[in-house]
């Protein structure tokens, strides 16, 4: 288990780690991810720790809007959001999740298909 002081999320949150920040609000901040699936791949997360998704819904005081409302600012800013992105929270080591700090993916830019890997 990641402790928060290990939280490489909350460190780039924290502007301890450097990251290529491109949307921010009082608690969610959105950057490039270091390995890029697509022309556009940003992660948008709440400043406070969560380990995922299910953690941060059961927070229940809005902030699971707030990253959502983040992520399509994010599409329209790259102007992905009239084609189409994808919003992609892995959720669990057998989702995909390696980072245990809540991430939604937005993904766009090019055409995706379905089903996901
Ligand atoms: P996931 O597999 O869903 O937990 O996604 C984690 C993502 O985080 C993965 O796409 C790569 C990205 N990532 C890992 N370390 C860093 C980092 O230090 N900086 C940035 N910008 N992205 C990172």
């Amino acid at each position: 288990m990641v402790t928060e002081a290990e939280c490489l999320f909350c460190k780039i949150a924290a502007g301890e780690i450097p990251a290529k920040i491109v949307h921010e609000t009082e608690r969610t901040v959105a950057f490039r991810d270091v390995n890029p699936q697509a022309p556009t791949h940003v992660l948008v997360i709440p400043k406070g720790h969560y380990p995922n998704a299910a953690a941060l819904a059961a927070a229940d005081d809005g902030l699971a809007d707030e990253v959502f409302k983040a992520a399509h600012a994010v599409a329209e800013q790259e102007g992905i959001a009239e084609s189409g992105y994808r919003l992609v929270f892995n959720t669990g080591p057998g989702a995909g999740q390696t980072v245990f700090h809540v991430h939604g993916h937005v993904l766009g830019g090019r055409g995706l298909t379905w089903p996901p890997g």
